[in-house]
């Protein structure tokens, strides 16, 4: 589908910086030109301030239907572990229709928050009585489906799992819908690429789910599955991960992961909250993305990433909504600031500089993170530059919230001050998505999702 676009911001967060009277025009999803200070043409929509779209390097999309119910005390205790029995209990009950219908309002909302891309971490390949589905792309192209009836950019992540524990400890019961063997995952990878050729924008990946989950020779073999494509993992997030690992390899798994994998740019550590200075210096070093999701990790009760030491060695950071337990991406970027504050009780912790902004530090590196983490390296510009897909949300410039805020106080506004109301419109390569801060399908989306969702809770 050939389609035009021509945009002119009052204002707009470019490359360079902000800019005033911002003119885009678009083909074909790709941004063709980006003049500042010009007039606006005849025929151009009118908006008032421009920034790019974010990218969610992780995501669980079905635990959408979950969120606000695993917080009730369990009679004995409650941590991560018995979150994660919860949400095996809620996971088993989904099929491939239930799968499509939550990740449709997951990826709406997504869009509705800032998001115009998704990295989709996808580990539930059989059916509910852990036999494969007939057609090994099944469980993917219902992603594909959910993705583009929404619009969102998708990375879809095709997880391998085979183990319920370090070493190659058996899968337990509720994890059985997950595993394979690499010659089954490598069919899957490749049913899942085809189911999702059609669909425009959609980068490939792959995913380890954890070393908890992998042998060394099967992360080699899965690593093989995504040349030149992006690799995700789990690591270290909780601190029984952490001496589980010792105790296997002698090794902290990030540690692990850097003697034993080929960590590089294409590589997002998600999580990465239990690691040493001396392991994050070294990530920083070969380029790696290290993926964050600050509301999640608040919510299971990880721990705090030291993100103020990662970001001063220079470390790649992006943002996932992971549980999506909420679906926000300024108040990821909140999140992730205020546990540095609480850690470190001071004020603008993640700021680049002296006098610079903690938005606009945070915004930007979340910006170039994020996709790094979504699309294989060479892919091509980021942000609203020729050349770039045309992925832009425009916030109020009349929001009460924006008051009086110019340049990098609007995103300071947004981030610390503002909620979802401020956010307009949202594109995605080059297609309109939301207007007013609603999904053009979200009365569809919605209605579809609270009926699968009523059955499943039933
Ligand atoms: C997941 N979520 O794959 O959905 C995991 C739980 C696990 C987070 N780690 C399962 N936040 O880690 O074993
Ligand atoms: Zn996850």
């Amino acid at each position: 589908m050939y389609a035009m676009a021509s945009l002119w911001f009052e204002s707009a967060l470019l490359p360079q910086g902000w800019a005033r009277d911002v003119r885009l025009t678009a083909a074909d999803g790709l941004i063709e030109r980006v003049l500042p200070g010009v007039a606006p043409a005849d025929g151009d929509e009118r908006h008032g301030i421009g920034l790019p779209g974010l990218a969610n390097l992780h995501s669980h999309a079905f635990q959408r239907g979950l969120a606000g119910l695993t917080e009730r005390r369990g009679s004995d205790g409650d941590s991560f572990w018995t979150w994660r029995e919860l949400m095996y209990r809620f996971l088993g009950r989904i099929g491939p229709e239930e799968l499509e219908a939550l990740a449709a309002l997951a990826f709406a909302e997504m869009l509705e928050a800032g998001f115009t891309g998704v990295g989709e971490f996808h580990y539930l390949h059989h059916d509910r009585d852990g036999r494969p589905v007939a057609d090994p792309g099944e469980l993917a192209a219902r992603l594909g489906a959910a993705a583009a009836a929404t619009g969102i950019g998708l990375t879809l992540l095709p997880t391998f799992y085979a183990h319920g524990g370090f070493g190659g400890a058996p899968p337990g019961e509720r994890q059985r819908r997950f595993i394979n063997d690499p010659g089954r995952f490598a069919r899957i990878v490749e049913a899942s690429r085809s189911a999702l050729r059609a669909l425009p924008g959609a980068g490939g990946g792959v995913a380890a789910h954890s070393l908890r989950a992998v042998t060394p020779s099967e992360l080699a073999e899965v690593v093989a599955l995504a040349p030149g494509g992006v690799i995700h993992i789990h690591i270290a997030e909780q601190l029984r991960e952490v001496d589980d690992c010792l105790a296997w390899s002698g090794r902290r798994p990030v540690q692990w992961m850097l003697e034993n994998a080929p960590v590089d740019e294409r590589w997002c550590l998600v999580h990465a909250t239990h690691a040493t200075a001396a392991e994050l210096e070294q990530v920083a070093a070969r380029d790696a993305v290290v993926g964050l999701c600050p509301v999640t990790e608040s919510n299971l009760g990880d721990g705090i990433f030291p993100a103020a030491g990662f970001v001063s060695a220079g470390g790649r950071l992006g943002l996932g909504t992971d549980s999506n337990v909420r679906i926000d991406a300024a108040e990821e970027l909140r999140t992730l600031e205020y546990s540095q504050r609480l850690a470190h009780r001071a004020r603008n912790v993640l700021a680049a500089a002296p006098e610079a902004s903690t938005g606009r530090s945070l915004f930007e590196a979340a910006l170039a993170g994020g996709w790094q983490a979504l699309r294989p390296p060479g892919s091509g510009p980021v942000g609203l530059v020729a050349g770039a897909p045309l992925d832009a949300v425009t916030l109020l410039r009349d929001h009460p919230s924006l008051t009086g805020r110019h340049g990098d106080e609007t995103l300071d506004s947004w981030i610390f001050a503002g909620d979802r109301g401020l956010i307009d419109c949202v594109w995605c390569a080059g297609v309109r998505v939301v207007s007013g801060g609603r999904h053009r399908n979200r009365e569809a989306i919605v209605a579809r999702y609270a009926r699968t969702l009523r059955s499943l809770l039933a």
